[in-house]
């Protein structure tokens, strides 16, 4: 297999919003993150993929860009970025955008001038529609909630908007669109920046016949099933790739809803004519409901075992994956398939932590993860922030889909802001992430989990992912080993074998808190196995196959 900085690297996730606040205004900001570069370096990870951080009105946090080349101004300066670039790449740590390019803001320029007149020169920047029998061009849904369309007075037409009606898509099929972005983007790669996550790339070609999609039991039509890898995406991939990518020395991941394993060997194959990885979204996506997303439903332990063995095996030498449990539109991991009480927060972290870091990708940790932080218990509506969860609320609610309390009970195991609480960073007043008041509530289980008390204590979830870490840089067998499951049915336990030439892996990594039985495989039964890494100080597994509630252990054998 062909060899990357890009596969051997570890990526930290910043949501910068919540990250580190330095100016005491309740929100995280560039200099905050600045100030913990030396947290990150200790950590060990390589690369941090920023969540957006450009000017920007804050419709979706962010995700609405009114101008590309410019930053947020709770955020701080160009002058800011500028510093935190070089303070990164000082500590050997690279820095990849996000690149939010499916739409902007509605109150980007082009969108101002766009919706003016219809003869306006960008004009069809955007996506307009005459109104169909005095209605909604067809039935999509806005991920968002209502429909995907708003109409638009001024001109009397309305304009596609996949997520907010602040979030208009931009028309990917004109030619001079294209041109902007890809100008835009060779600006930031002049910039020296390492990269680019690219939001919801898989949607940015849409079917020129604008067809209904299925109702999938909602209101609206089910939208992500028509527009995820339309007729041009991969075409429009290869232009991005031939005019800007490949010109750099710089990695890409592309956030790729509805990717399936076919899509995903276009989109990432090693022929390096797109990107270099995909997001894919199977694992998380096990416990949607009836209606969608929400829910309360924990997936089956076979379940997510048999996903991520499918894209493990699957991908091998054709593509290339991206690791992650979290990031910072799902819920903890630790809660939401771990076990996040006080007695087992920690091994039940370190186990979901070992199951990944230890499978072949490349590995994503999004803030906090390292520290075993946990879901926010949010109580009242108005404690969220999330346009996604506060939209759902009141359209399941109002439409008798789900009553109030449910739709409470389902966002607090499922909503976005579970994932946006401050960085827990000491036992102080608001976590030590602000001196004023956070824009969103902190934890309340700061004064346990913080990164204070982790960084103090050596056998902390930190310093386990710190060892984590280290060990993918010292065997190459973590990064690009062949990968084999065992016990696809076990629903307690998940282990499988990692081969490279005559080295084997062995990794053992229980969810559940009972002590339980586990058959080890022949090649590694009685013989001299080295435990790498383990989440106790002994593991009786070798001397007779019993597993400790949430233990992970990894052993190697060189033959
Ligand atoms: O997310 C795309 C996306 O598919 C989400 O709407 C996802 O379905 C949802 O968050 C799951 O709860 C990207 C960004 O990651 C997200 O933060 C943005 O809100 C969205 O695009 C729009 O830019
Ligand atoms: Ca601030």
């Amino acid at each position: 297999m062909k060899k990357a900085w890009w596969k051997e690297s570890v990526i930290y996730q910043i949501y910068p919003r919540s990250f580190c606040d330095s100016n005491g205004d309740g929100i995280g900001d560039l200099n905050g993150i600045t100030s913990k570069l030396d947290y990150l370096k200790e950590l060990g990870i390589d690369v941090i993929w920023l969540s957006p951080v450009y000017k920007s009105p804050n419709d979706d946090n962010g995700y609405d860009i009114s101008d590309y080349q410019d930053i947020m101004d709770e955020f701080g300066t160009m002058e800011d970025y500028d510093r935190m670039l070089a303070e990164a790449h000082k500590r050997g740590i690279k820095i990849v955008m996000d690149l939010v390019v499916n739409h902007t803001s509605d109150e980007h320029r082009w969108f101002v001038e766009s919706r003016s007149s219809k003869d306006n020169a960008k004009r069809d920047y955007y996506i307009w529609k005459d109104p169909v029998d005095g209605k909604e061009p067809n039935n999509w849904g806005s991920c968002f909630s209502g429909s995907a369309w708003e109409f638009d007075e001024q001109t009397g037409m309305y304009y596609l908007h996949l997520f907010s009606k602040k979030q208009p898509d931009l028309n990917w099929e004109n030619p001079q669109v294209r041109k902007e972005v890809f100008d835009m983007m060779t600006w930031w790669c002049e910039k020296g920046i390492d990269g680019f996550r690219m939001d919801v790339i898989s949607m940015i070609s849409k079917d020129q016949s604008f067809p209904d999609a299925p109702l999938n039991g909602g209101l609206y039509g089910d939208s992500g099933k028509v527009v995820c890898n339309g007729p041009r995406v991969h075409e429009f991939l290869q232009e991005m790739n031939q005019k800007v990518l490949s010109k750099y020395d710089i990695m890409t991941v592309g956030e790729c809803a509805g990717v399936t394993i076919e899509e995903a060997k276009k989109y990432a194959n090693s022929d390096g004519k797109e990107l270099n990885m995909v997001f894919q979204f199977e694992h998380v996506d096990l416990d949607m409901g009836e209606h969608g997303k929400w829910g309360d439903q924990r997936p089956k332990l076979s379940q997510i075992k048999k996903v991520m063995s499918k894209w493990q095996t699957e991908l091998d030498e054709v593509a290339w994956n991206s690791l992650f449990w979290c990031n910072h539109d799902q819920p903890r991991m630790l809660s939401r398939i771990g076990n996040d009480s006080e007695e087992y927060r920690e091994r039940s972290a370190k186990s979901l932590a070992t199951c990944l870091h230890m499978m072949q990708g490349t590995p994503y940790i999004y803030q906090g993860e390292e520290l075993g932080m946990t879901n926010a218990p949010f109580e009242t509506i108005d404690q969220l922030r999330d346009i996604e969860s506060i939209n759902a609320y009141y359209e399941m609610s109002e439409a008798g889909i789900y009553t109030k309390e449910e739709m409470m009970r389902f966002i607090r195991y499922k909503g976005r802001d579970n994932a946006r609480t401050p960085v827990q960073w000491d036992d102080s007043e608001n976590a030590g992430f602000t001196t004023g008041t956070p824009w969103i509530m902190v934890n309340p289980n700061y004064r346990q989990i913080n990164a204070k008390e982790e960084l103090a204590r050596p056998d902390s979830v930190f310093h386990y992912y710190q060892k984590l870490i280290a060990l993918r840089k010292q065997y190459d067998i973590i990064v690009y080993g062949k990968y084999q499951l065992l016990d696809p049915e076990d629903e307690q336990v998940y282990a499988y074998i990692r081969t490279l030439g005559e080295e084997k892996l062995l990794v053992v990594c229980s969810f559940v808190k009972e002590e339980v039985k586990f058959d080890v495989p022949e090649m590694f039964a009685g013989k001299d196995a080295k435990v790498l890494i383990s989440n106790y100080e002994e593991s009786d597994v070798m001397k007779n196959g019993m597993l400790q509630p949430y233990e992970a252990t990894v052993w190697i054998l060189k033959n």
